[in-house]
């Protein structure tokens, strides 16, 4: 019993002695199995890599890249036509060395269906550097009025937009003598003109007569533009009502819309009857403050009708509230009274 461990050592070294040996004449006979096995490999893993795997992370990291938008200008506007630019950043982290190719960037609505592209870009080529600057400066051609002119009521009527901006290019690594397609796609919330709400209308003035380009009317604007945006809007006509009765028309010359406030002069023709006559009713004597409804109605730029822009003014009321009981006192020297005083 006692020599059946050194029985078994022996055993089993004479076992492993074997198996050495077959391995040694298995691995010397069978070496070219290794060497398939091995290319086998190589065949499979690298293109593994180069066709699948490397595509899939160029695709994720262009995914992960962060868009940011500075300002967009929409400039030099014709009927068909305008010079939009773009200051933008995009953001990586920066782990993949890689060239990307400049493309073709189509931007639509993201919450409106069909996604029909409202303006084609032509982004820059770049690189996956962690923090990257993106200019576009471009002459447009409208191609789809209804879709450009959708995105302008759009942006006129809400607090933020949606927008998508979508297009195909190629990436390629560094140390990669090829390219993989990927799919460059981003949606961007941006601030819209929320139906400048906040305009207000200072320093007016009110003559009885009109002057010789037939306005009594005149002051300032201060309109709030809560976006990025830029907009070379020109001279635009707005319906004036109080309550359901129209009242006149207020005219701004010259608008180049900017981020911020906006001061402009504005002139007007009013209906003075209609006015005093509404300013001297319950409730409004009270303050002499009368609520306008201002409605776009027209919009000509160096002789152009702008009719994208003239479709988004004209989409919504703007309530401007107007103290025309200072103005009249100011102006006419007579004081506001209720007219069943
Ligand atoms: C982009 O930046 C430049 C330099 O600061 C500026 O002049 C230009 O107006 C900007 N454009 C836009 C679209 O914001
Ligand atoms: C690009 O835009 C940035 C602002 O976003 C500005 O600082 C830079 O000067 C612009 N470059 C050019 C070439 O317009
Ligand atoms: C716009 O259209 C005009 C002719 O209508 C053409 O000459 C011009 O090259 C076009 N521009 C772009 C950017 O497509
Ligand atoms: C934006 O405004 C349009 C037109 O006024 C409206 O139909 C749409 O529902 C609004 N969309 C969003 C996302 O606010
Ligand atoms: C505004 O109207 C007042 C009163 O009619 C007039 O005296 C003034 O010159 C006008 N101002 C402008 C900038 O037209
Ligand atoms: C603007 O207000 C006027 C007067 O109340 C009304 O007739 C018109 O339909 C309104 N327009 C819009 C787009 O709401
Ligand atoms: C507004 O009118 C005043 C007075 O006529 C003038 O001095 C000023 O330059 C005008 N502002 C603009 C932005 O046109
Ligand atoms: C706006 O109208 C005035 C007066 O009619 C004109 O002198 C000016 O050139 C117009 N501005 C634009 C941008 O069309
Ligand atoms: C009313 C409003 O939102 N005004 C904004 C206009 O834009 C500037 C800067 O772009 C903001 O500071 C204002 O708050």
């Amino acid at each position: 019993m006692s020599d059946k461990p050194e029985y078994s050592q022996a055993e089993s070294e004479v076992v492993a002695g074997t198996k050495k040996r077959s391995c040694a004449r298995h691995c010397g006979r069978f070496w070219w199995v290794y060497v398939i096995l091995f290319i086998g490999f190589v065949v499979v893993a690298v293109p593994l890599t180069i066709f699948v795997i490397v595509p899939k992370i160029a695709q994720k990291k262009m995914n992960e890249a962060h868009l940011e938008i500075q300002g967009v200008n929409i400039l030099q506007t014709e009927s068909n036509a305008y010079h939009m630019e773009i200051n933008s950043t995009i953001t990586t982290d920066g782990a993949i060395k890689a060239n990307i190719d400049a493309f073709e960037g189509e931007m639509y609505l993201e919450d409106y269906e069909p996604h029909t592209a409202f303006a084609t870009l032509l982004f820059p080529k770049t690189n996956a550097n962690k923090h990257q600057v993106v200019n576009v400066s471009q002459d447009i051609n409208i191609t789809d009025l209804k879709a450009f002119t959708r995105f302008n009521v759009w942006f006129h009527n809400n607090e933020t937009v949606r927008i998508t901006i979508n297009g195909k290019t190629k990436v390629q690594p560094h140390g990669l003598d090829r390219k993989y397609g990927v799919t460059f796609k981003k949606t961007l919330t941006v601030n819209g003109l929320n139906h400048f709400d906040g305009t207000e209308v200072t320093d007016g003035h009110i003559s009885l007569e009109n002057d010789d380009d037939g306005h009594n009317f005149n002051g300032t604007v201060n309109i709030p533009n809560a976006s990025v945006f830029t907009l070379d809007i020109g001279n635009v006509s707005f319906t004036n009502f109080i309550g359901d009765e129209n009242v006149g028309t207020l005219y701004i010359e010259n608008l180049l819309l900017k981020p911020g406030d906006n001061n402009l002069n504005i002139t007007a023709t009013m209906n003075q009857i209609s006015i005093l006559s509404a300013v001297r009713k319950q409730p409004y004597c009270k303050t002499g403050i009368l609520p306008f409804k201002l409605l776009g109605k027209s919009v000509e730029n160096n002789g152009d009708d702008l009719s994208y822009f003239a479709a988004a003014l004209a989409s919504a009321n703007q309530t401007v509230n107007i103290d025309i009981g200072s103005i009249v006192e100011n102006d006419l020297g007579t004081t506001v009274k209720c007219e069943d005083d």
